[in-house]
Parts: C-alpha cells; structure tokens; sequence
C-alpha cells in the first residue's frame, strides 16, 4: 500500500488574492497550490506563456502546481450546440499547455448555469466566525435575485464559477438550457469526455468532476453528479482513469441521503478520486430539510466524521491531492467568501493531524 496524499490549497493568482504564496508556503505540511486563471474567458485557450509565468511563480515560493481548480467548460458544450466543437478542441489546448509546464489534474464541473448555490455569505456563527450557509426558504424563485445578493456580498472578489460576463446573461442562459434534461446532459458530458480522454492520456493529465453543490436540481436545471449513482454511471460510461472525480465532501454531505464514507471508500478504492475537497458541514435542521451550514473542518464543529473521512481516503490507498475546502472568516478576516487563509491553514493543520495518527496506526 502506497499511502501519499499531497497538501495543497487552493489560490487564486497575485493579482485575485490578498493571501499571498509566501503566507501559504508557511502552512506546516502544504506542498502546492491548486491553481486558476479566472481572467481568461470560459471557452479559451489558456497561453502557454500564462501558464509557464504561473508555474514559474509559485515554484519560486517552494511550492508546486499541479492541480488546477478549474478549467471551466463553456456552457455551448454542456447544452451541446454545434460550436461545442471548437471549445473543445480549444480545451484541447489548453490541456496540452498544461500538460508541459507539470500540470497533472484539472478539476471541472458539469453544473449548468450556475456554480455553487448558497443562500448566505455571511452567515453569522455563536463564536463570531462568518461562514456559507443554504437555507432553502432564502433562496429567491428569480434567480437574478439571487445574482444581485453574490454581487454584493463577496468583498469586491470574483466568486469561482461566477463570472459575472457570464452571468449577466442569465436569462439567455436558461433560454439556451430549456431543452436539456438530465439524460441529454449526461449525453453531452460523455461526449465531452470521449473527445478529450486520448489528449489526457497522451499528456498524462486526469480530469477530476467536481459534484454539484448542492446535489440536487435548483431552478429546475437539472444536476448529474449528485450520489453515487451517479458517480458509477460516470466512471462506466468513460472508463479510464484520466476520467476521474474530484470528492468534495462537503458537497456529497449536502444531500443526508448521501453515505459520503461509502462513496469516499469504493471510489478512492476504484482510483477514481484524484483529488478530495474535505470540509465539515452542520445541518440545521436534521431529519427536516436538507439546510446547512460550513462548519469548521473538526468533527464536533459540524454533523460529519472527519476522522471516518479521512480514513475512507486513507485505508484505500489514496495517492492524489487534497486541499481543505471553503473556511470561515475568523479572527477579524476579510475575503473571498470561503477562501480565506486563516480557517483553511486550521483546515490543512487538522487534516494532517488526522493523516499522521492513521499513519502511525497502521505501522
Ligand atoms: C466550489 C466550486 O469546491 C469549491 O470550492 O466553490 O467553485 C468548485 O471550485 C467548482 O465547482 C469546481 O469546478
Ligand atoms: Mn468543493
């Protein structure tokens, strides 16, 4: 058994982040940032120059870029319109590219419309903490409204999967999606995966499916990667590993009728999960609605076994990357909503404590 996990942490580029790569390369345990270009529009081709200048960048702080988080996939693929064809072979490119200077994952998602769905970003913790949080009943029927609440909320930072040129079309968006169901947007994945795969597995690069968060329709659009059925059906129907998942727990978690330990165990089991997103969440009223919270990464923070987590990756024989995931803002910090240093550094400290003691038990 090969028990390597690599530490990573998620950062967004000098000129998106107040954190900076020197405050990250002094997180005990963090070998590398999980990378993105968020100026380049959804579609294009990432220049090799950009690529080479952002590699060069963080390996001149210490630390290592392998992973990217994300390459988004334009929405004319996820509706499969006929000018898919030129965004992929764009994507293509831009694997090739990434492929030269180190890259080996890239982490994408299959949502239509829409990344993430919270209905607060600031959500005010008993400790004086901030954190993301979805209660149903604040989640607008328009979903404009919702658009105007994350343009105000998120401290003058660009939130990932939200590009606001993208979004500011939104009604185009749900007129161009009206015709996709589920089944037809599982066809138009395979068919994106089918059409990259031998590129990936020239280049040596393994996509990872971030799952939708939440795991369920919202808007009436539909969602695909949601349980672990769904995650069987992906994995057969391109069966290689360079199609792989990226296992975000806390996005698994959101549906209660998710066994995210089972999931983490056959999954990481199959070497399918190369790279795990691990947080925590609280569920606000159990056994009633679905609603949550982002918890601290600990345990008794929030409603999952992070040590159970933890060893689902583990004691199968995971060897991708790992990052924590969203934080809270703690300690007086403000930020990108999610992605502030302080509780994610907490995050790393944790999930390493974790991996140590498992390490040492099994010696
Ligand atoms: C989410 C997503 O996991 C996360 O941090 O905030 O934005 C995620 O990065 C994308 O869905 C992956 O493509
Ligand atoms: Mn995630």
């Amino acid at each position: 058994r090969n028990n390597l996990m690599e530490m990573t942490f998620r950062w967004y580029g000098a000129d998106q982040e107040k954190i900076t790569l020197d405050q990250i390369r002094e997180i005990p345990g963090v070998k590398g940032v999980v990378g993105c270009m968020m100026d380049i529009p959804v579609g294009e081709v990432w220049p090799e120059e950009r690529v080479a200048a952002l590699v060069k960048q963080v390996e001149d702080h210490g630390l290592t870029l392998k992973v990217i988080e994300s390459v988004n996939i334009h929405d004319d693929i996820k509706v499969g319109l006929p000018s898919r064809d030129k965004y992929i072979e764009n994507y293509k490119q831009t694997i090739r590219n990434l492929a030269k200077y180190g890259i080996k994952v890239i982490c994408y998602n299959f949502m239509p419309v829409f990344d993430w769905i919270k209905s607060d970003l600031d959500y005010q913790l008993p400790d004086g903490s901030k954190t993301l949080c979805f209660e149903k009943k604040d989640i607008p029927d328009d979903p404009q409204e919702l658009l105007d609440t994350y343009s105000k909320g998120t401290n003058g930072f660009t939130l990932p999967g939200w590009e606001p040129e993208r979004l500011a079309q939104v009604k185009h968006l749900f007129e161009i999606y009206k015709d996709v169901d589920e089944d037809k947007l599982r066809e138009n994945l395979v068919y994106f995966l089918k059409a990259i795969m031998p590129t990936c597995e020239e280049c040596d690069v393994k996509m990872a499916i971030h799952p939708d968060d939440p795991p369920y329709s919202m808007f009436g659009l539909p969602r695909i990667i949601k349980n672990r059925e769904d995650l069987d059906w992906l994995c057969n129907a391109v069966d290689t590993p360079y199609n792989g998942i990226t296992l975000c727990t806390g996005s698994i978690a959101e549906d209660p009728a998710n066994d995210v330990y089972a999931i983490l165990e056959e999954f990481t089991r199959r070497g399918r999960i190369h790279f795990a997103h691990v947080r925590n969440i609280k569920y606000l009223h159990p056994g009633e609605n679905k609603d949550f919270y982002e918890s601290a990464h600990l345990s008794e923070e929030g409603s999952l076994d992070m040590y159970r987590i933890v060893q689902a990756l583990h004691d199968n024989g995971f060897t991708g990357f790992i990052r924590p995931d969203h934080g809270r803002m703690i300690w007086g910090e403000t930020g990108r909503p999610g992605y502030g240093l302080f509780d994610r550094a907490l995050g790393v400290a944790y999930i390493n404590g974790l991996w140590e003691a498992l390490e040492k038990k099994g010696k």
